[in-house]
């Protein structure tokens, strides 16, 4: 992947005019200053693609960006306390209705927690979601630039008490001031993408034997989670 030949494609305030997905899509997903924007910024070697903000809660609409063949959607940051009622309804609505979107081929959510912190009551409530949800997803612990050594040690003893599954759940420190994580994220991206394309395929397959299964009551096709060789929660139908 040319994670240099990325562009800015469209923007969407509201879910009615979010078009189905046309191909894999990889959204990042976190509260309100937690670095969301400078950390697309940063994998994708722009300075300022994705718009920074200096007052938090400014991105308030999911933004679009194309890269080789893939879409990734920087969701707008929940949790900025000082904002009405109504708009944080319009963000959890956003953000709710794009996850829950069956017509998204979601590849992978990258769920942002800063690492400094305990991760507040909004990611807790998002990392379960995505658990319950069966989506794939892992967590990049940011601004780990900010911790020193024995600081670090601590925070990821803490996060195992205070994230569910956390050792299950591949985790990245990243840093968009030292470059820590960049080339892990990347990675992640890539594997992702083409995973998320054989396992359709696969998929397809199987629908074909379920189909052709469909008399026999020992088919059972119900999805169910698992993790995967590569630390990935996956849903994966039994065969
Ligand atoms: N030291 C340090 N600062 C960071 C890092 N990542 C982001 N920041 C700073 O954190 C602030 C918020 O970053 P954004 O990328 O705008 O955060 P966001 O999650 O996109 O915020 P919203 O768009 O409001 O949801 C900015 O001042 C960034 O410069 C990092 O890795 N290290
Ligand atoms: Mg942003």
């Amino acid at each position: 992947m040319n994670f240099s030949n990325a562009q800015f494609v469209t923007s969407f305030g509201k879910l009615s005019q979010l078009p189905p997905s046309d191909r894999p899509e990889i959204c990042f997903s976190g509260r309100s200053n937690v670095g969301k924007s400078t950390l697309i910024n940063k994998i994708l070697n722009r300075k300022s693609l994705a718009r920074v903000s200096s007052v938090p809660g400014k991105t308030v609409t999911i933004n679009f960006f194309s890269l080789d063949g893939i879409y990734l959607a920087d969701l707008p940051g929940y949790g900025y306390a000082k904002v009405s009622k109504g708009e944080k309804r319009a963000w959890s609505g956003l953000i709710g209705g794009y996850l829950a979107d069956e017509r998204r081929q979601l590849a992978l959510v990258i769920q942002l927690v800063d690492m400094r912190h305990a991760p507040s009551k909004d990611d807790l409530q998002m990392i379960n979601y995505l658990i319950d949800s069966e989506l794939p997803f892992i967590i990049v612990l940011t601004k780990a630039d900010k911790l020193n050594k024995s600081e670090r040690a601590s925070r990821m003893q803490a996060f195992t008490e205070e994230i569910p599954c956390f050792e299950d759940i591949v985790t990245v420190p990243f840093s968009a001031v030292t470059g820590e994580g960049v080339e892990e994220v990347r990675a992640i991206i890539e594997d992702a993408s083409a995973e998320f394309e054989a396992y359709e395929d696969e998929d397809e397959e199987a629908e074909d034997e379920f189909a052709e299964d469909i008399t026999d009551e020992s088919a059972d096709n119900a999805p169910r989670p698992c993790v995967d060789d590569s630390g990935f929660l996956i849903p994966r139908r039994d065969k």
